[in-house]
């Protein structure tokens, strides 16, 4: 077989169902493998475009995706992908095209070393010399992207290794056992648990799932602790449930601060107690924290690596978080007072109040009008901007929901993951927030979409400014806009140019009429939102900054 053969071929045995490109003169053998392959080819309009949806279909399987980029200038248009797929832990692997061998190290035509070029980004960097080790390192390459703290896996193809003979060898997966936890363990921490009056459950993103959620619902119920969220994580937990205690990350007030922050043990699970899921390092406080810190995580790089952790255990969270739903407890009306001032406080914060903006429409009315009558299991996608603040803080998410949105603050990554997330299941409704910033970033595969009959729904906030850095530029240099206005196209008629639906709202519209409008639509459609400058995010209006 051809080296590209056996690509495909290993790929088929490790049940890749699809891959996200964009072509390149650098791997056309590959392509050409493709072409008698059952994996479907997702053709995409930019790099970024096409890493965002394979993060999005690993997020939504909980396997390796897979995405393909050409050499040099197809790589580094990707890496944004390789970025976000690093800070947010999310398996994804990489086929990059590569000069011929002989070429190498010369300079040669969009050569790039990738080892140094993701060096700082990629769990791992493996460059085919030899046709014959391909099985091997595309077994080794979706193992180590899923195992442990997921990651991005980069495989560089040198052109004319494609075309070598590689035997016909095909490589598949093999079984590995979970690590798992001990009886003593449970023991442990049952101990701490019982010992504590405030115990809070941090719950993080390898909870994602059914199995994760479940065995998350039934431990907070059996013990009765409140369970926080980390950031953009938001679906593993009922936020309408009595324990919740709200989504860590940017906005939190002082107050939810005050009360998360007078817990006594923290029980960190299936998270890496990152800066933005740690509020900065300061829930828990680095290096030592406050509260008696537990944490459970299924690979040890993250534990104990910035907190004095008192117990910390390498193991599957939900396998941990079932075992400790056996030994339900009564718990004391001290605990269940602190419970439900915690929940108090979420409710409230979750209420929408707006002062009338009179510029323009308020967003987060369009928000609460959406979360209202969109389909229980709608999968959202944010893309980074403020306008996914009022989505964070007002759409009372469940476990029937997905929530996609990057860790790494990524623009650009809410269209391409809607996109996705329709193409790899298309009984459910996938919904996008994307800013006037972010739409011209990866707008244009809304041309995907159309392309393989998706049906994403894409919302655009139209508010003419970079509005999150507008925010943090009025803060520090009140009145000195410099930089964040932006004169736009008018985004329904380029939003009609790629042949989808669209709904327009502006000043005065009845909102709740044009949303139905919008989602009952059988098809890929936009809802363009000329919102308002002055209310500028969920936290702040512009005015309060002056
Ligand atoms: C790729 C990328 N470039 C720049 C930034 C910095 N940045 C964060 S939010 C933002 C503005 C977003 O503006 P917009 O999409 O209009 O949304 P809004 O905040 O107005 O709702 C910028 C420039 C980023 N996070 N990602």
């Amino acid at each position: 077989m051809r080296a590209a053969d056996l690509i495909v071929k290993c790929l088929e045995a490790h049940g890749i169902e699809r891959v996200y490109c964009v072509p390149g003169e650098s791997y056309l053998a590959l392509l050409d493998a493709l072409y008698d392959s059952s994996i479907k080819v997702i053709i995409c309009r930019h790099e970024s475009g096409a890493g965002f949806m394979a993060i999005a279909e690993a997020r939504l399987t909980g396997k390796p995706a897979v995405f393909m980029v050409s050499r040099g200038p197809g790589a580094t248009n990707g890496s944004i992908a390789i970025h976000v797929a690093e800070q947010d832990a999310t398996p994804v692997l990489l086929f990059v095209g590569q000069v011929s061998r002989i070429e190498r190290s010369r300079g040669a035509f969009q050569e790039v070393d990738y080892g140094q070029f993701f060096g700082g980004m990629a769990k791992g960097i493996y460059e085919v010399n030899e046709g014959a080790k391909i099985g091997e390192i595309v077994t080794r390459s979706l193992r180590l992207a899923g195992e442990g703290k997921p990651g991005p896996v980069i495989i560089s193809l040198p052109e004319d290794v494609l075309s070598d003979e590689a035997g016909d060898t095909v490589s598949s997966p093999f079984p590995v056992a979970a690590a798992r936890h001990g009886a003593s363990d449970i023991t442990a921490i049952q101990a701490m648990i019982d010992a504590a009056e405030h115990p809070l459950i941090v719950a993080g993103a390898t909870l994602r799932g059914a199995k994760g959620a479940v065995a998350l619902e039934r431990f907070a119920e059996a013990l009765r602790i409140p369970v926080a969220v980390t950031w953009k994580n938001q679906d593993i937990f009922d936020n309408g449930s009595p324990l919740y205690a709200g989504h860590l990350g940017f906005g939190n007030p002082p107050k939810h601060r005050q009360v998360l922050g007078s817990s006594d043990l923290i029980i960190a699970v299936g998270t890496r107690l990152g800066d933005v899921a740690s509020l900065n390092y300061t829930f828990p406080t680095a290096p030592q924290p406050k509260q008696k810190l537990i944490h459970i995580y299924p690979d040890g790089e993250p534990i104990g690596k910035v907190f004095r952790t008192d117990f910390g255990l390498i193991a599957d969270p939900a396998a941990v978080l079932t075992d400790l739903a056996a030994h339900p407890r009564v718990v004391s009306s001290a605990r269940e007072s602190w419970r439900s001032s915690i929940n108090e406080f979420v409710r409230e914060f979750q209420r929408f109040t707006s002062p009338e903006p009179n510029d323009a429409v308020d967003f987060g009315k369009v928000v609460v009008s959406i979360a209202a009558q969109a389909p229980d299991d709608a999968i959202i996608t944010t893309d980074a901007g403020n306008m996914s603040t009022w989505v964070h803080r007002h759409w009372v998410m469940t476990p029937k929901n997905t929530l996609l949105g990057a860790i790494a603050g990524a623009m650009g990554f809410g269209v391409p993951t809607a996109v996705a997330a329709a193409i790899v299941d298309s009984t459910r409704m996938a919904i996008t927030f994307v800013g006037d910033g972010g739409i011209l970033m990866t707008g244009q595969e809304l041309a995907t979409a159309v392309q393989y009959g998706a049906k994403p729904k894409v919302v655009i906030s139209d508010n003419g400014i970079y509005g999150t850095i507008r925010t943090h530029q009025e803060r520090h240099y009140p009145h000195r806009v410099s930089g964040t206005d932006l004169v736009n196209p008018d985004f329904t008629l380029w939003a009609k140019s790629f042949g989808v639906f669209t709904v327009t709202i502006i000043q005065g519209d009845d909102i709740d009429a044009k949303v139905k409008e919008f989602l009952a639509h059988d098809g890929a459609a936009v809802l363009h939102v000329k919102s308002s400058k002055e209310a500028l995010s969920a936290f702040t209006t512009l005015s309060a900054l002056h």
